[in-house]
Parts: C-alpha cells; sequence; structure tokens
C-alpha cells in the first residue's frame, strides 16, 4: 500500500484549503470541501472494505451508494489541515444503505465531516446528473461576494449582470450564471435541497449574507471559478461609490458569448 500523507489527491486537496484561508475566505472553521474520488486512486492506499467507523449522514443518498469522498471535517479549520490533514479530513463511502457514511481514513480525534454534508452530497447528485465529470463542491466565505450581498438586489438575473458587466473574463468563466438564495439557517437539509435545486441551472450558488457554494470537474475548476467571481464582486464594490463612466455592455456582452461560443440563459443579455 502507498503512502496515502503522498497522495496527490489528499495534498491537492489540503492545499487548496490552504490556499483558500490565505485568501481570507474561510476564517476559523469557516467553509468546507468535498471531492467525489474514483475507487481505482484510493485503493493504491487504502484497503476500501476496511471500514474504521461508521457515521450516520441524516439523509438518504441512494444514487451515491459505494462513491468515494474526501470531507473536511466539522468544526476544523482549513488552516490547520496541510499540518495536520489526518484529524482534519476524512474519506468516506457511501454505505448500501445510503444514508451512513463508512470512514475508512481520517477524524483522527473522532470527529466527523462538516455540518454541511446535505448540501454538499446533495449538490454533488444534482451537478452529476447534468455533468457526469463533476467532482468537486466547495464552500467558503469570500469577502466580497458576501459583502456584495449587503448592497445588492439578490435577484438572480440582476446579481449575475452586475458581475458580468465588470470584468470581461466573467461571461467566459460563468457564461451560466450565478445562482442567489436569500438568507437561510446554514446545515440543515432545506439549506441543502435549496443549494442542490440551483445547482441543477448554476456552478455557482451565493448564500445571502453568508458566503457561497461552487462546483467543478476539479479543483482548479471550482477554486478558479470561485475566485472569478469574488474578483468581480471586489470591483464592483471598488467602483459602486463612484460615478460609473462606462461599464460592459449588452452587445458587448454578446460579442464575448459569440467569441468564446459559450451560452447564458435566455433574456439574461438585453438586446
Ligand atoms: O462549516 O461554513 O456553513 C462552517 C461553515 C458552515
Ligand atoms: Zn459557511
Amino acid at each position: 500500500m502507498k503512502n496515502i500523507f503522498e497522495a496527490k489527491f489528499l495534498t491537492d486537496f489540503t492545499s487548496t484549503l490552504a490556499n483558500m484561508y490565505r485568501l481570507g475566505w474561510d476564517e476559523r472553521n469557516g467553509g468546507n470541501l468535498s471531492v467525489m474520488l474514483e475507487e481505482e486512486e484510493v485503493k493504491e492506499y487504502l484497503d476500501i472494505n476496511n471500514v474504521l467507523r461508521t457515521i450516520p449522514m441524516g439523509f438518504y443518498a441512494p444514487s451515491l451508494v459505494g462513491k468515494i469522498f474526501i470531507v473536511t471535517g466539522t468544526g476544523k479549520y482549513f488552516k490547520n489541515a496541510q499540518g495536520d490533514p489526518e484529524t482534519n479530513v476524512g474519506i468516506f463511502k457511501v454505505a448500501k444503505d445510503g444514508e451512513t457514511a463508512e470512514l475508512l481514513w481520517g477524524y483522527k480525534d473522532g470527529g466527523k465531516f462538516t455540518s454541511e454534508l446535505p448540501a454538499h452530497l446533495m449538490s454533488h447528485i444534482e451537478r452529476l446528473k447534468v455533468n457526469p465529470n463533476n467532482r468537486v463542491i466547495m464552500h467558503t466565505h469570500p469577502i466580497n461576494i458576501l459583502s456584495m450581498t449587503f448592497v445588492h438586489s439578490l435577484d438572480e438575473r440582476e446579481f449575475t449582470r452586475t458581475l458580468w458587466r465588470t470584468i470581461t473574463e466573467c461571461m467566459v468563466v460563468f457564461p451560466d450564471g450565478v445562482g442567489v438564495l436569500p438568507w437561510m439557517i446554514c446545515g440543515t437539509n432545506e439549506i441543502g435541497i435549496a443549494t442542490a435545486e440551483k445547482m441543477q441551472k448554476f456552478r455557482v450558488v451565493v448564500w445571502a449574507h453568508h458566503g457561497l457554494y461552487g462546483a467543478g470537474n476539479d479543483l482548479d475548476e471550482a477554486f478558479g471559478l470561485i475566485e472569478t467571481v469574488e474578483k468581480a464582486a471586489e470591483i464592483y464594490l471598488k467602483i459602486k461609490p463612484f460615478e460609473i463612466q462606462s461599464w460592459i455592455t449588452d452587445p458587448q456582452l454578446k460579442e464575448i458569448a459569440k467569441r468564446f461560443d459559450v451560452t447564458y440563459p435566455e433574456g439574461w443579455v438585453e438586446d
């Protein structure tokens, strides 16, 4: 068996957490991350039939039976994950009953997965329906996008259009737009269901006054997507106090979409 501390799926996971922490996105135990792993890659490092303990998930996910996930631990700090992954991160398989996690590695101090597991796994389920290559769900508290939810309409068409119109690359990176949820209690199945429903259409779902969820085929893609949304929000907040002399216009948005061959939701760019 190879040394799991050298597994790329683990080192990429913890270095991503470190980057998120350094950007100021994940204070204290803020944020959580989950990646669906391939059984073949995990088998090189772990006996996938050796279950350390079982943990009830609190909801039923039949379509994920047998799937293996690496997930941040509840109450754990992103800043500590690289130094001590075995305490701060866990790897589990969804048991045959579809509602129990079979721990294969990690959560060494007796801990368990993030309180946001429902939102993560429900989002995985919905993203996989529209994109079988999706592997990553990332939840974080970026400063600017969070701030924007206090001063901007939460209408998702308007919210998206503001972001698109601040940086040319936004239309290319998230032509599907961003979903927005009003303030809700976090850590519940209800916010999980609401987030997953938005994930049918969007790869980014903003949680007002809390943060956002992002999805991607790999860690770089999910991270890059959130980084771009966050930067657009930063530009918006920087320019908002001033009289704006020029925005990216609707005809320009159309030109970008045409040039980069991307499609946006109908009616979200004006004629
Ligand atoms: O796990 O970010 O939404 C900490 C959180 C909860
Ligand atoms: Zn959060």
